[in-house]
């Protein structure tokens, strides 16, 4: 039997080291899975071992010698923000990776037209070809979606000074707001949503704005179960519920900021979700 260490496995790994288990009785677990001794061994010191050198890396790394990035004012912990024609209600706060849950960001009508705007112009969802920059089919993404422009009709526009005016980063550094369908079983598996510098492609998807340091997923509907957003290192699922979003930053192109995150499948329902992911730089 060919044995695979997949990224869910590693993950899994650092879950149980996390959590306290000893090296033995993760290996015990593994071979008891079926895996072979030395293969599971190999894989225990390969992931435990990266595990620790991207946590030095982190603690060698001052607070704020990352890049700036969009963030709430939340330091009178307030239970509303201003977002300018907008009082958005702060519903949980994480510090460390910064995850902010947040209520009454869209209106009822704002979900409806959105999605009635995006609607005759969906098609399967496409994701960033990491070799060569552009774009493909990815089955990691069973949504189907759509790209709106900047600023190309009010209700997109009012939205964007929203979003710019709550995370304090300038409208002309987000992309186009992109709005995902997701049906029964479809699901967004996890992933960064910041360009992996290791990838050949990324130089040249740089070149426009730069790295994405911040993602708001806003919630446009609510299926009546699965299809959360979950951030699998620190534990998190955050439900969906309709005008409702999860904003979070990500100061380093890194795993250790912790902020991979998915779309679980939707098990009942349907689920659109609108997207606005927050660039380095003037995004053209
Ligand atoms: O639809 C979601 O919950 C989701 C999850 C993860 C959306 C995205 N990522 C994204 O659009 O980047
Ligand atoms: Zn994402």
């Amino acid at each position: 039997m060919s044995q695979t260490v997949t990224p869910e496995l590693r993950r899994w790994i650092v879950q149980q080291a996390v959590a306290g288990h000893t090296p033995e009785s993760v290996l015990d677990a593994m071979v008891n899975a079926g895996w072979t001794e030395d293969v599971a061994i190999a894989a225990l010191e390969r992931t435990l071992e990266q595990h620790l050198r991207e946590q030095a890396a982190v603690q060698k790394t001052a607070p704020g010698a990352g890049l700036r990035v969009p963030d709430l004012d939340l330091s009178r912990s307030p239970r509303q923000v201003d977002a300018g024609d907008r009082r958005v209600d702060v519903l949980a706060v994480l510090a460390q990776p910064r995850v902010v849950v947040l209520g009454n960001l869209l209106s009822a009508e704002e979900c409806d037209a959105l999605i009635a705007a995006a609607q005759p112009r969906m098609a399967r969802s496409l994701t960033v070809q990491t070799q060569t920059g552009g774009e493909e089919i990815n089955p990691d993404r069973t949504s189907s979606g759509m790209f709106f422009s900047r600023g190309e009709s009010e209700l997109i526009r009012c939205i964007e000074a929203r979003i710019a005016r709550l995370v304090n980063w300038p409208v002309e550094n987000g992309e186009g707001m992109q709005v995902l369908h997701y049906q029964p079983g479809a699901e967004y598996k996890p992933h960064y949503d910041y360009f992996d510098p290791a990838e050949p492609g990324t130089p040249t998807i740089l070149k426009r704005g730069g790295q994405r340091l911040g993602t708001v997923v806003m919630y446009l509907n609510e299926p009546a179960c699965g299809g959360g957003t979950t951030f699998p290192d620190i534990g998190l699922e955050v439900a969906p519920k309709r005008g409702h979003a999860v904003f979070f930053s990500y100061d380093r192109p890194s795993p250790a900021t912790r902020t991979l995150h998915g779309g679980a499948p939707v098990i009942e329902g349907d689920k659109w979700v609108a997207t606005k992911w927050l660039r380095e730089r003037v995004f053209e």
